[in-house]
């Protein structure tokens, strides 16, 4: 009798009627195959799949041009479709599962005619986690078949373990005719499937990662008592050799592979690389929150990739390893072979091909690469991950810190009165938009904990989910509050960022220890400006004071905002977290002051 895993991929191939099916095993020469397929008879558009770089500076790298029209993810075609609207919840996209499920099965049909499909058995976390999760995807595209392989633990062992059971997640995957109007982006949490078509990009189609890992992890999270979300693993080496582990929640392109791969301006410090991207919480026997990455590699932002900005992703990108390494859309320098983007430290060559493959006119006032360019790598690759990303539970948390991308109003860093106050700070952060989804960019959404395009559910369930979450935890971390990206009167940014943030980290470290004290201000704990380490730099103090500051008018105009995010919520709102808000603008019209 055929598996389960069997049947439906039988099932899934008289659907999409693909030539081929193969089974990957997660091999280096079944990986080295796929890539020839990509680089000799696959297209997309009028650009072959894979073109191979020349190795020199990145061993084993390959660069893959996608369709232009299909450069990020796509919110607005992302659904959840549970039965209830409710349960979906205004946070999300909605259609009925069957509605849904009538209308993909239609755009599915043949629609891997010519193609193989490939099955891709893989875990995420380690197989030896007692949170590993099996799962299968089917993809028509090789360079998601490779990604995924890079991204995931993908292989026979992910096969073996299934056996027989039908627990599994499902992912469909089939990039069809490229149409961006047939593009839609599906889960269905009942199901435990996600289902995707006419996307060959990212997060749209590496369905472990965002699709599987938050959206749908997230509901099984709320099910079963603990969190997904959108957030970086750090292990924080102070000098005395003792490691702190945080998370960072930052939205989409607002410094999370940044963060994790920060390589220490301080003397002694030093951060250790367990994960960039997402995090799976759960609580442990002894009370603490222990966090794991489930994902084995890097989807990273390749624009602004710099040997001075981001040493530590330069010398993973030169590292040789296991897995090949991807760039998307970035640009070429034809003559060297070598990719090249904007940041790079490496002058402007002359004759490069932009990101479609087009000779790109150094005078142009469209970037070579795309903004929204791309590097694949594994982390095993990577010279900071520490032995301890192997651990089945994962570390210990002991600070949390959210973040958001803003030009003005919130301060360089703050920590959170107390659990209940965090989860409000985290619920309320807005963000400006970035280019890793196709929007306008530098608009400001509210972005709560980083998870509004990744939440699975109704934000005010999972406001409550975090609330009781809290309650549970016999000693939760610390939460913290970050902005790298406040602007002078002259667009500039105040704060140098990357390795620098180590200054901000090390002020966190200070406060767990209880070493110093804060500003207790409006909107939570506030830096003494003494107390961060600015140790060889040069910031005049008056920038500095401006980084810290507190504008209780605007923090009124900004509470309005807040307001009107949780009303979308209606009655589902927890009241605590109405409670907070009520809390804020008393004290904004009162006395308080840095
Ligand atoms: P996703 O992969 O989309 O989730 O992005 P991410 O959150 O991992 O962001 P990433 O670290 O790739 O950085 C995105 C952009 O922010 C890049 O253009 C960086 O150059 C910029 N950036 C990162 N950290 C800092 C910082 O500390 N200061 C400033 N000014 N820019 C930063
Ligand atoms: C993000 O947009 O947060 C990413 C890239 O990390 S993607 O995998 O496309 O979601
Ligand atoms: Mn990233």
């Amino acid at each position: 009798m055929a598996k389960p895993v069997e049947e439906w991929v039988e099932e899934v191939a008289r659907l999409t009627k693909p030539d081929k099916v193969h089974w990957c095993d997660g091999s280096e020469e079944e990986a080295e195959k796929l890539v020839r397929i990509g680089i000799e008879e696959e297209r997309i558009g009028d650009q072959p799949v894979f073109h191979a770089l020349s190795g020199r500076t990145f061993p084993n790298s390959f660069l893959h041009r996608s369709h232009p029209t299909d450069v990020a993810r796509t919110e607005h075609l992302t659904y959840i479709c549970h039965p209830d609207e409710q349960t979906a919840g205004p946070n999300n996209n909605w259609m009925s599962p069957g509605e849904a499920k009538e209308m993909l099965l239609n755009l599915s049909e043949g629609c891997m005619r010519g193609r193989t499909m490939y099955v891709l058995p893989y875990l995420m976390c380690q197989a030896n986690s007692p949170y590993a999760r099996n799962c299968v995807q089917v993809t028509d595209s090789t360079y998601v078949a490779v990604s995924m392989r890079i991204m995931a633990r993908m292989g026979t062992h992910a096969l073996e373990r299934i056996g027989n059971s039908d627990d599994f997640v499902k992912g469909l995957h089939s990039i069809a005719d490229l149409d961006p109007n047939r593009r839609y982006i599906m889960h269905f949490p009942q199901d435990n499937l996600v289902w995707s078509i006419g996307s060959g990009y990212g997060g749209n189609a590496l369905l472990g990662k965002k699709c599987f890992s938050l959206r749908i992890a997230s509901w099984l999270g709320r099910r079963e008592g603990w969190l997904a979300e959108h957030m970086v693993i750090i292990g924080v080496e102070d000098p005395e050799g003792t490691v702190t582990y945080m998370t960072a929640a930052l939205p989409s392109a607002c410094g999370k592979t940044n963060l994790a791969f920060l390589e220490s301006a301080l003397p002694g410090y030093k951060v250790w690389t367990l994960g960039d991207d997402i995090a799976w919480l759960h609580i442990g026997p002894d009370g603490r929150l222990w966090a794991l990455n489930p994902e084995a590699g890097v989807f990273g932002v390749a624009r602004g990739v710099s040997r001075a900005t981001s040493p530590n992703v330069m010398r993973t990108l030169e590292s040789d390893g296991f897995y090949p390494t991807l760039f998307t859309n970035t640009a070429l320098d034809p003559r060297s072979n070598e990719p090249w983007w904007e940041g790079i430290d490496e002058p402007v060559p002359d004759g490069l091909e932009d990101w479609r493959g087009r000779p790109w006119d150094r005078g142009s006032s469209a970037p070579a690469a795309h903004p929204n360019s791309r590097f694949t790598v594994s982390l095993f690759q990577c010279p900071t991950r520490p032995p301890e990303s192997d651990e089945p539970r994962g570390v210990p948390i002991s600070a949390m810190i959210f973040g958001a991308r803003r030009t003005r109003l919130l301060p360089l860093v703050w920590e959170s009165f107390d659990w209940q106050h965090g989860v409000f700070c985290a619920s309320s952060l807005g963000s400006e938009t970035t280019a890793a989804a196709m929007h306008e960019v530098g608009v400001l959404r509210r972005d709560p904990m980083a998870m509004a395009p990744f939440c699975g559910y109704n934000m005010a369930d999972y406001f409550r989910h975090w609330l009781d979450f809290g309650q549970k935890l016999a000693c939760p971390p610390r939460l913290f509050f970050v902005n790298w990206f406040r602007v002078d009167e002259d667009g500039s940014f105040i704060w140098p960022g990357f390795n620098e943030n180590i200054r901000v980290l090390k002020w966190i470290i200070d406060r767990l220890n209880n070493r110093i004290s804060a500003c207790e201000t409006a909107i939570g704990l506030v830096p003494n400006l003494d107390d961060l380490d600015m140790t060889g730099l040069n910031i005049p103090r008056d920038k500095m004071e401006q980084l810290l500051e507190i504008d209780h008018g605007s923090w009124s105009v900004e509470a309005a905002d807040i307001e009107h995010l949780y009303r979308q919520f209606g009655d589902r709102m927890p009241p605590e977290i109405l409670q907070e808000l009520a809390s804020l603008r008393k004290r904004l019209s009162g006395s308080y002051r840095l």
